[in-house]
């Protein structure tokens, strides 16, 4: 879906162009999967606020990983192509979508994105998202897997004011747990409390992408969750993360523009 402004006479009609709008998403997101699913790749979308980690833990997966799995990168920011030549430098092919002044990534922008990559030679594929802790988690990009990370620095209170983005989440990741010693008002146990609290069984796996501590369990269960994905398909199936497509709708309605 792109950033188009649409106004229309009354709200019955603004329902009906989202409608249409999310199902053209959800079209090229299915077209998407299938595409990974052919060439066998797992598909993870990193999704958080703006600098939770979400690039530096890319590096440190690909630093840790990209001997036994082969990588590549979608990188989704409103400008630059920063995130993606970090992961450039580490011999890892990535391709920036700027999305100008769009605050997620859409599945057609992902799916223009593929045509830069030879998935013939990806095991796995990380697409991470526009950061922000709302809307990317209302689009689905073909993905099989969410993940959100939520950094210590952000407080321990955001699975709670941010439920759509956590119930989204089938991992997240504390980051950055190397500062938790000066930010002792996070407590990583309340955190995980509130995303309970949502009636989210996500695991929660703590992580310092610049220490190293917890990157033997992320790196896991990547090469788990690879090996499971490469038993689903040869058994003719996928996996559809949980898309918050209700948030979309929200999105729409409250800024009165299609997202
Ligand atoms: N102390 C510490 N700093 C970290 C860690 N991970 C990332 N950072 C720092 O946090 C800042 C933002 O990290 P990025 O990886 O760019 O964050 P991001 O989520 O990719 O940011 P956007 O793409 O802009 O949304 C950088 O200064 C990183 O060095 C960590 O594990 N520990
Ligand atoms: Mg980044």
């Amino acid at each position: 879906m792109r950033c188009k402004f649409a106004r229309t006479e009354s709200g019955k009609e603004a329902v009906t162009v989202l409608a249409s709008l999310l199902s053209e998403n959800d079209h090229a997101a299915a077209h998407n999967r299938e595409h990974f699913d052919r060439h066998k790749v797992l598909a993870i979308n990193l999704m958080s606020s703006p600098g939770s980690g979400k690039t530096a833990l890319l590096e440190a997966t690909i630093d840790a990983l990209s001997s036994r799995v082969s990588i590549a990168v979608v990188e989704g920011d409103l400008e630059t192509e920063n995130d993606a030549e970090r992961i450039r430098a580490r011999g890892v092919p990535a391709v920036q979508i700027a999305t100008g002044n769009a605050c997620h990534l859409d599945a057609h922008m992902v799916h223009d994105a593929l045509h830069q990559l030879n998935l013939d030679d990806v095991d796995v594929l990380f697409v991470e998202n526009v950061g922000n802790l709302v809307c990317p988690a209302s689009f689905d990009l073909g993905q099989h897997f969410n993940i959100t990370l939520l950094s210590v620095t952000e407080g321990d209170d955001k699975p709670a004011k941010y439920p759509v983005m956590f119930r989204a989440a089938d991992l997240v990741v504390l980051s950055k747990t190397d500062l938790l010693p000066v930010l002792d008002d996070f407590d990583p146990d309340r955190a995980e409390g509130y995303l309970r609290a949502l009636a989210s069984e996500a695991p929660v796996l703590r992580l310092s992408a610049r220490r190293g501590a917890g990157l033997d369990a992320w790196c896991d269960w990547v090469v788990t969750e690879l090996e499971t994905h490469r038993a689903r398909i040869a058994a003719g199936e996928t996996r559809t993360p949980s898309v918050q497509a209700d948030g979309a709708r929200l999105h729409l309605t409250e800024a009165g523009r299609i997202p």
